[in-house]
């Protein structure tokens, strides 16, 4: 069986990176603190967790709409396609679109957390063992470029688990157009997507009651501890969920229980009793809102796929050309 796997394309953002964002985001009038980061060995383990909770339906609805419509996502993609995944994580999601597929060629799994990756990546090659896999850590919202396309008829993204909904709108339509130029002329997209729903169904998904998402949220923190100096006591922060009606997204947010300073390599951070660090924002959108949010960035929706009790929706994406 020829080895498959190959060799990893590293652009991990450095430490230099992570150093200037804390600072950045703290040093700000609003403290924030870029959700991206979450994703170390620590807290891609509790995202993993989280995915299994009773409160947290998106990972299972949208593995169960994937398992129910994959002939029909294979049929409108049609053979020897290169899929390129944006945020791969454990590699579950991929393993139903692959199997639906008629002989893919190649997959190019994207994403910032090393180990993560590479694991993932392995795992995938023992069990397809004829697909080139050509993983690449990277921040995707920053430029890469991807590996000869070789032998594949068409490419295809994938940007599962609703995670644009990390992006403002604004963001996510850059996302798209560029995603759109990198997967180039004739490409298509398939985009998982959080619909608005309950405030009430929301609010659980994100403060579950084992507080697996606390420890989730809070690691940020210990993450900058280890990796930047920092001085943050865990124990002085609460992790909070709350439902942006106005800006139609979830956020959470570390709230500070006391007055208190924290230094991080050298300078020092204030916190007032209750003062919030925001460290992630979840959009959620109807169908149409996606389907204009997608327009604007020249795709053309394709087809759209659901779940039965409507809370999360696969979208097919063509470049418009
Ligand atoms: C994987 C980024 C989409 O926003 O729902 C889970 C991350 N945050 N629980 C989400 C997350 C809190 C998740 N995304």
């Amino acid at each position: 069986m020829s080895n498959t796997l190959q060799k990893l394309q590293d652009l991990e953002p450095s430490a230099e990176e992570f150093r200037a964002a804390v600072l950045g985001g703290l040093g700000a009038p609003a403290k924030t603190l870029p959700c991206k980061f979450f994703y170390d060995a620590e807290g891609s383990r509790l995202f993993d967790k989280i995915c299994e909770l009773p409160e947290y339906y998106p990972t299972r609805t949208e593995c169960h709409i994937l398992e129910s419509y994959a002939g029909e996502i294979a049929k409108h993609i049609g053979r020897r396609a290169r899929l390129v995944e944006f945020g791969s994580g454990a590699g579950i999601k991929i393993r139903l679109l692959l199997s639906a597929l008629e002989r893919p060629a190649a997959y190019v799994p994207v994403d910032i957390s090393r180990l993560h990756l590479l694991a993932a990546a392995s795992s995938l090659a023992r069990d397809f063992p004829r697909l080139s896999i050509a993983p690449i850590c990277a921040d995707y919202t920053t430029p890469f470029a991807l590996p000869p396309a070789d032998g594949a008829r068409t490419t295809v993204g994938f940007f599962p688990g609703s995670t644009i909904g990390n992006f403002t709108t604004d963001e996510a339509k850059t996302f798209l157009t560029t995603a759109r130029a990198l997967l180039g002329a004739g490409s298509a997209m398939i985009v998982g997507v959080d619909l608005r729903k309950d405030a009430s169904i929301l609010v659980p998904a994100y403060d579950d009651a084992a507080g697996v998402t606390q420890a989730f949220n809070l690691n940020l923190l210990r993450r900058i501890n280890r990796e930047l100096g920092g001085t943050f006591k865990l124990d002085q922060f609460v992790h909070t969920a709350r439902w942006n009606d106005a800006a139609g997204r979830m956020e959470m947010h570390l709230v500070s229980r006391c007055a208190q300073t924290v230094e991080i390599g050298g300078e020092s951070f204030t916190f007032a009793d209750g003062e919030a660090i925001h460290t992630e924002n979840s959009h959620k959108y109807t169908i149409a809102q996606f389907q204009d949010l997608a327009r604007s960035a020249g795709y053309a929706p394709k087809a759209v796929w659901t779940d039965e009790a409507s809370l999360f929706s696969v979208h097919l994406l063509t470049d418009a050309g």
